[in-house]
């Protein structure tokens, strides 16, 4: 079983590398050509051994930053398992929201003398004096899910995740067509994510790089809802009662603000979908739901399987093997003509 997860693991990669672009510092050279190595997996067998015992299995330090949405509940639920399929002993710690809380985990993964560590930061900031620590302690460093922003990239062998920018990008072309007979004055609203990370970032950056020129766009509101629920019904709820029927489109970065944003739009009376035009980003089932039941317009995907990916890539650093700067997961767009069709095929 362990062989064919892998190969499939490595066709996956194989595809991805094929999609890989550099980002921090654009430099071509692999990222980890003077990371540290460790034993390969093949090196850590004794004579006759099928199954490595716990003590020489491949160690991963893995910081979670939250559980704030059902993405990142997925996206734990894929590290877990692929961990077990690979074979990986993964210590893995959830810092619920919490930098510090990030950097602490890390430090003790150091202090376990683990062979790899990987992160899904928070934020962008505030990484480096970390990292330095983790190079010095010669542990690599993987990237994952979102961006860290470094001086010196030397610190990080390399980051797998979407491109955010492109997710924004998308988001912003199907409202523009979807809006092209919708008069000269389409007022948006815009549900940010976490303020300083990667993803609210780049798909507010993309969004608004593609309608800044077009006189008929007018965005009315943008806050951030923190990438949940509870935080995305609140601030559309404030949203409605300032602007009203002014507002004609959404714009939110992830599903679970959306959700929250259904509810809100439907309690002050309008209708999700058709009154409002509702963009997401992600791709969950419940958002699938909603959008065969037409209360959400279009979904544009963002992957949080990346579980087989990222236990790929730690074997690849076992080998000793050169990495890209960056890998990017391959995803799609939907819109409310796919959502049934595509619904049941929802795995987070
Ligand atoms: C994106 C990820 C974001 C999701 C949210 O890669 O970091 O965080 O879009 C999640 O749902 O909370």
């Amino acid at each position: 079983m362990r062989g064919r997860s892998v190969r499939i693991i490595y066709i996956c990669l194989a595809c991805v590398f094929a999609l890989t672009a550099c980002r921090a510092g654009g430099s071509e050279q692999t990222a980890n050509s003077n990371s540290p190595t460790i034993t390969p997996i093949a090196n850590r067998f004794s004579e006759g051994e099928t199954e490595l015992p716990d003590s020489r299995k491949i160690r991963l330090g893995f910081s979670q930053l939250g559980s704030e949405s059902d993405w990142r509940l997925a996206n734990t639920e894929s590290i877990r398992e692929a961990a077990e399929e690979a074979g990986i002993e993964l210590l893995f710690d959830n810092a619920e929201q919490s930098q510090q809380k990030q950097v602490e985990a890390v430090r003790s993964f150091i202090a376990q003398k683990v062979d790899v560590i990987a992160i899904a930061p928070v934020i962008e900031t505030g990484w480096e004096p970390v990292l330095q620590e983790a190079k010095q302690a010669g542990i690599p460093v993987i990237v994952s899910d979102r961006f860290v922003e470094l001086q010196d990239p030397s610190l990080v062998v390399t980051f797998v995740g979407s491109d955010f920018y492109d997710e924004g990008q998308k988001a912003a072309k199907y409202m523009i067509d979807k809006m092209r007979d919708q008069g000269d004055r389409i007022g948006i609203v815009e549900l940010r994510g976490t303020e300083g990370s990667t993803p609210s970032i780049e798909r507010g950056s993309g969004f608004h790089d593609l309608i800044k020129d077009r006189e008929n766009f007018k965005l009315l509101e943008s806050e951030s809802a923190d990438f949940t629920f509870a935080k995305g019904k609140e601030v559309m709820r404030k949203f409605l009662e300032r602007r009203g029927s002014d507002i004609k489109v959404l714009f939110s970065h992830n599903d679970d603000m959306a959700l929250g944003a259904v509810e809100a739009i439907e309690e002050f009376g309008m209708r999700p979908g058709k009154d409002i035009i509702i963009i997401s980003v992600d791709g969950t089932r419940k958002a699938f739901e909603k959008m065969a039941e037409g209360k959400i317009n279009c979904i544009v995907e963002c992957n949080p399987l990346l579980g087989p990916i990222l236990m790929q890539l730690v074997m690849e650093i076992s080998e000793g093997r050169s990495l890209p700067n960056r890998i990017v997961t391959p995803e799609s767009v939907f819109t409310e003509s796919m959502a049934a069709a595509e619904v049941n095929n929802r795995k987070y």
